[in-house]
């Protein structure tokens, strides 16, 4: 059994659940420069990896499961994954943001959109019935609208912090985003027993007990 976690704070959540069912890595990844770790269950190994790339790893089976944030799959699409489990982990909101009054943009033009959640952004301004250009970036989308690269920002708020030592307000929720564990479809047929175990393993330490 392979899971794939990402670097950051779903491993720093992530790992604390599993020690608490008495797996460890051999290893500390939170440390460690390594990308593949065994643990003491000889049946389990842990991968970290960037967290985008997560649904890309479980759904093409190099691992059987991950845990990945909802703005990430929505992203990917969520194709060829079960999502059985949400994690409630690495909580945030995807939201709207820009300088102040900037959501009203210039009649002159459509707004422009800085993000990395092009699908998000698209979905959301379509859902809303408003023409956007969406500029795609892969970082730093704070600085967009400083520098008049783009009027707003689809992007993921925590504390606000960020948002605010930058001059910028948040404007509309989107979405609420938390970590869900995903699950290869193949795995979850031939690994059943083991994927079930897991699956337990989680939502005890999140509190489901299922
Ligand atoms: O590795 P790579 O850089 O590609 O991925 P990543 O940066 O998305 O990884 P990581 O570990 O930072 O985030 C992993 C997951 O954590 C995300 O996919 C989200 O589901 C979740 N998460 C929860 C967050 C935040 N909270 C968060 N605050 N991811 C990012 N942020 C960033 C946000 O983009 C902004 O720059 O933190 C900043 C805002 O935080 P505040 O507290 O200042 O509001
Ligand atoms: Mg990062």
């Amino acid at each position: 059994m392979t899971l794939a976690l990402s670097k950051g704070r779903i491993l720093e959540d992530t790992l604390p659940m599993l020690s608490a069912a008495g797996l460890t890595p051999e290893e500390d990844p939170l440390s460690s420069r390594k990308l593949v770790f065994a643990t003491n269950d000889p049946g389990l190994r842990l991968l970290v990896i960037r967290a985008s790339d997560v649904p890309t790893f479980v759904a093409y089976g190099a691992a059987d499961v991950g845990v990945a944030g909802k703005d990430v799959l929505v992203e990917h699409g969520g194709r060829d994954l079960y999502e059985p489990l949400d994690l409630g982990i690495a909580r945030c909101r995807m939201m709207v943001a820009g300088l102040p009054g900037a959501l009203d943009g210039p009649a002159s033009r459509p707004l422009r959109v800085a993000t990395k959640y092009v699908e998000t952004a698209r979905a959301h301004f379509a859902r809303v019935g408003r023409q956007v250009e969406i500029i795609k970036l892969y970082g730093s989308m704070e600085l967009a609208p400083i520098v008049g690269l783009a009027d707003v920002i689809v992007d993921l708020v925590d504390t606000g912090n960020t948002l605010r030592a930058n001059g910028l307000e948040a404007f509309t929720e989107i979405d609420t985003i938390s970590s869900r564990l995903v699950v290869n479809k193949a795995s979850m047929k031939m690994k059943h027993a083991a994927i079930r175990r897991l699956l337990d393993t989680f939502a005890t330490a999140t509190g489901g007990g299922h």
